[in-house]
């Protein structure tokens, strides 16, 4: 049976999201991070060997990275549902916006939040790009939602639950203030009223309110 490997607070919360929405059977074993280091124990280091989560079994198949973890579900389970044809409009839209999350926004939100740890002023050299980056982003993910209700174009995919991530639960370790950006945070409330999206945080994380708002906790 397809199992996923949750580590507490953390980027598997994709997947979880993902196989509620695509209504996939799953049994889900959660693992709670090392309460000094944050890390993740080493039950989930077992599994693979870049020990971090996301993680899912499917007989003999051990597969990481949330991406290709999500590519997987949606063709192997799903009937491509959550993911737009070459052939249909907003495909482009569907493949940037998808790997948007994980090629850019993801990676310069960790960036900030190792470089936080310096305590250096926001203007120094080596924060200051960073911060270029996360507007840059922030401002065209606005301009996207301005027009569009989802970022691959009329529909919800798994764009949303690739990027999603980033702007809600990863703000609980790097606040980013979203009062500037209204699209962006209807877009949050849109998220957060999906059936699915409740469900998998009851599952994943019992007891955590989502950071749907402009300021997270
Ligand atoms: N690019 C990977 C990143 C996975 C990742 O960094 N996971 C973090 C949690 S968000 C983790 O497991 N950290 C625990 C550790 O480093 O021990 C993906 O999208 O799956």
């Amino acid at each position: 049976m397809l199992t996923v490997h949750h580590l507490q607070t953390s980027q598997s919360e994709r997947i979880v999201w993902l196989c509620e929405e695509l209504g996939i059977a799953y049994q889900l074993k959660r693992y709670l991070r090392d309460p000094v280091t944050r890390l993740a124990p080493s039950r989930i280091k077992a599994l693979h060997p870049m020990g971090i989560a996301p993680v899912i079994t499917d007989g003999s198949l051990v597969l990481g990275e949330s991406a290709a973890i999500a590519d997987y579900l949606i063709h192997r389970y799903g009937d491509g549902r959550l993911s737009v044809r070459p052939v249909d409009a907003g495909y482009a839209d569907y493949l940037y916006w998808f790997h948007f999350a994980n090629g850019t926004l993801q990676p310069t939100l960790g960036r900030l939040l190792g470089l936080r740890r310096l305590n250096l002023p926001d203007d120094h050299p080596v924060i200051a790009p960073s911060r270029t980056r996360l507007a840059a982003a922030l401002h065209m993910l606005e301009a996207r939602l301005a027009v569009q209700p989802w970022l691959a174009g009329a529909q919800f995919t798994a764009a949303e639950v690739m990027s999603g991530f980033s702007l809600t639960t990863m703000r609980m370790f790097e606040p980013v203030d979203l009062t500037p950006y209204p699209h962006i945070l209807g877009w949050l409330g849109r998220i957060g009223e999906r059936p699915a999206y409740r469900r998998a945080l009851e599952r994943a994380e019992p007891g955590m309110v989502p950071a749907l708002g402009a300021v997270a906790r």
